[in-house]
């Protein structure tokens, strides 16, 4: 399988990893759109949350709580922060590895574009 993000969990790709634990990896993103603007994924390839099974629950929920970490040791919780996942082709998924952006470090607008 040739996934981008596979290859940045096996450390074949570079990138500037903020957060490592025994479920997830957090690094920032290439093309940030906000002063913090963090990616974090599960170690084990889930292409998309549309292709989730009820067994994923708990690689899931790691990666939420990875992002918590990510956010806190970032210093993003005491403002508040953002956490995105694009699923599909209408919402910009660009990645086929399910991936949460952790945005922060300005005021968000809502609704997103
Ligand atoms: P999405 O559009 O939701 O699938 O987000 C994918 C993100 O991945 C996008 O914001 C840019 C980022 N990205 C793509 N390739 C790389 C890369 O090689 N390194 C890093 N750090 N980020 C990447």
């Amino acid at each position: 399988m040739d996934c981008l993000f596979c290859k940045i969990v096996e450390k074949r790709v570079p990138c500037d990893v903020v957060y490592e634990d025994a479920y997830a990896v957090a690094f920032r993103d290439i093309r940030p759109v906000a002063p913090t603007h963090v990616l974090v994924i599960p170690r084990v390839h889930l292409a998309a949350i549309h292709h989730l099974r009820d067994a994923d629950i708990s690689t899931v929920g790691h990666v939420m709580l990875a992002a918590r970490n990510v956010a806190h040791q970032l210093g993003l919780d005491s403002n508040g922060y953002r956490l995105v996942i694009n699923d599909g082709d209408a919402a910009g998924q660009s990645v086929d590895h399910v991936h949460v952006h952790v945005l922060g470090g300005r005021t968000l607008m809502w609704p997103p574009g």
